[in-house]
């Protein structure tokens, strides 16, 4: 077992929803300590980069619209096998195929409004931190 970092994104709807402390209750409850956070209001540029790998995709002019219609937390997730763990928690993008008790399940509408993000690899980790934190930024318990 690896300690890791994965990046992790309260969406716009479930920051509308006020159900930040729920979904931040699920990652403390297994064991993923939240090691930084900021609230922001992405802009198109933010959010065009952020998911730049899905440029060519049909989804990415609704999934950057959605993106930047409200303010999002982001954040760094650090635990035993974190990337693989918060996505467990996530539950699949759709929320209809998301298994009962996950994140996306409890608190999803759509596959558009689905709740959270969490990278999905070690250096999607690397590039998606990088993307909003600076190291000194990043604060590890001793
Ligand atoms: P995320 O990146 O947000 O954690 O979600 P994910 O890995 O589960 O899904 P991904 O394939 O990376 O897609 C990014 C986001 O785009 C939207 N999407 N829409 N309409 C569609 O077919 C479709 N597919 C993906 C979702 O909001 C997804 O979270
Ligand atoms: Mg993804």
């Amino acid at each position: 077992m690896a300690t890791e970092r994965t990046l992790s994104i309260i969406k716009p709807d479930a920051v509308a929803k006020n159900v930040i402390g729920e979904i931040e209750s699920r990652f403390e409850k297994a064991g993923l300590q939240i090691v930084a956070a900021k609230m922001l209001h992405l802009s198109q540029e933010q959010a065009e980069g952020f998911y730049a790998e899905h440029k060519e995709r049909p989804f990415f002019g609704d999934l950057v619209g959605f993106m930047t219609s409200g303010p999002v937390i982001v954040q760094v997730l650090e635990g035993e096998n974190a990337i693989a763990a918060n996505r467990d928690l996530m539950g699949a993008t759709n929320p209809k195929e998301a298994e009962p008790g996950t994140i996306r399940a409890d608190f999803a509408q759509s596959i558009d409004a689905n709740a959270v993000h969490g990278s999905d690899s070690p250096e999607s980790a690397a590039r998606e931190i990088a993307y909003f934190f600076q190291d000194s930024e990043i604060c590890p318990r001793g």
